[in-house]
């Protein structure tokens, strides 16, 4: 298919997407293979020395993964994707890829629980590598913690669950000049709403768990940057570490990303109009939604985002014990971990998400003991209010 269509999601279904040559297939079959026949030992030998291109073994290379891996690089206006067996996996393999011993790493003080627990007992406590938790929507901090030695900035935007924003422009406008890489947690948005690149992103992670695949049923990651760090990145630290995505995870995700953007525009209209109803309920402390012009980012939303998600937090008030009685009163929206599905979910990060995160640095940061997040689904919107009415009056 020409590329001549310019509408994010005819791009998104065509733009070099080709029925599969030997059969006409429109989808693209499964590769279920672990390993991949040579016709004679020199074929081999040259695939092994890189002077042929084609397949070897599945954790070097898969037609269905990388069918996905380039459709993600599209979709992030990226030149090459590569896809991991979760979230955690790429966002891990892409940081191993970008800093040694000796390095400083910012990284926003709001993060995903398990991001924040990689970064301080993984690569800070046994690998040698500085990490700084800045408030990165704060340009004057990020500019205090540079150091000589900083060489990536860790952005994850909106944050999780406290929906902080970070500047990206701004942020790569400051940081460039002193060679700093900056790598963007996307999940939150998918590439619909934002496209870190570009606005000078140097790297976009996903956990594809969430949005991209839409429907709860496989864990998976995504990254996408330039060829030679990508190629890098794959060649060698997904070759030797291994966090690989399975051929029938990557059918899913590529299944899930068909329909990304009718799901989005439901997701955000429906989170829109729960983040209203929960602003105006007199049960409610607070909601932290960029969607809403009370927001403190409400205009660098506008700019960054086109569109404010489908996932808010919010604050009941009696705190912890009024949070635990609406999230045991509900009956639609399910309490479950994860985001990003047809389903709305609700959780607890102090106690879920973000348990790992000590309480003192969790306060911090605003992710308080009553906070409760939503990942508002696609379900008609007044019933998910209907839901949360009868669970915030009881
Ligand atoms: N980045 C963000 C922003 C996330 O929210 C998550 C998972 C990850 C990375 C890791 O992705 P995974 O390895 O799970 O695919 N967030 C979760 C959450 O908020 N609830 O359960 C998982």
């Amino acid at each position: 298919m020409s590329e001549e269509w310019k509408g994010f999601t005819t791009r998104l279904l065509h733009e070099r997407y080709q029925p599969e040559a030997a059969t006409g297939a429109l989808t693209l079959p499964i590769f279920q293979t672990s390993t991949f026949v040579f016709e004679n030992p020199e074929q081999g030998a040259a695939r092994f020395g890189g002077t042929e291109e084609g397949y070897m073994y599945s954790r070097l290379g898969n037609p269905t993964v990388d069918a996905l891996a380039e459709r993600i690089a599209i979709l992030e206006n990226g030149e090459m994707g590569v896809a991991f067996g979760s979230g955690m996996a790429a966002i891990s393999h892409v940081m191993m890829g970008l800093v040694k011993k000796g390095d400083h790493i910012i990284a926003s003080d709001a993060l995903y629980g398990c991001t924040f627990a990689f970064f301080q007992s993984i690569l800070a406590e046994r690998f040698g590598v500085c990490v700084s938790f800045v408030d990165t929507s704060d340009m004057q901090k990020v500019m205090d913690s540079l150091r000589p030695e900083t060489t990536v900035l860790y952005l994850e935007t909106p944050a999780n669950p406290t929906m902080k924003l970070s500047d990206i422009r701004a942020l790569a406008q400051l940081v460039k000049p002193h060679n700093v890489k900056i790598v963007v947690d996307n999940t939150f948005m998918s590439p619909y709403l934002q496209r870190p690149l570009e606005l000078g992103a140097d790297v976009v992670v996903h956990s594809a768990t969430k949005y991209i695949s839409g429907h709860g049923d496989v864990v998976g990651g995504l990254a996408v940057g330039s060829k030679e760090l990508m190629t890098s990145i794959k060649k060698s630290f997904l070759k030797d570490i291994g966090g690989v995505m399975g051929p029938f995870d990557a059918f899913l995700l590529l299944r899930g990303l068909k329909t990304l953007t009718v799901r989005m525009d439901k997701h955000c209209a429906n989170a829109m109009k729960v983040a209203e109803f929960l602003r105006d309920h007199p049960a409610v402390e607070r909601v932290l939604y960029p969607g809403l012009p009370d927001f403190p980012q409400y205009e660098l939303a506008k700019q960054q985002m086109n569109g404010f998600g489908g996932t808010l937090s919010f604050e009941v008030k009696g705190g912890v014990e009024k949070g635990r009685r609406v999230m045991n009163s509900v009956r639609l929206c399910q309490l479950a971990v994860s985001l990003g599905d047809v389903h709305t979910l609700i959780q607890h990060p102090a106690s879920m998400t973000h348990a790992v995160i000590p309480r003192e640095e969790r306060l911090q940061v605003g992710i308080t003991d009553g906070l409760i997040r939503l990942s508002v689904g696609i379900e008609d919107v007044d019933d998910i209010l209907q839901d949360l009415d009868g669970a915030l009056s009881k």
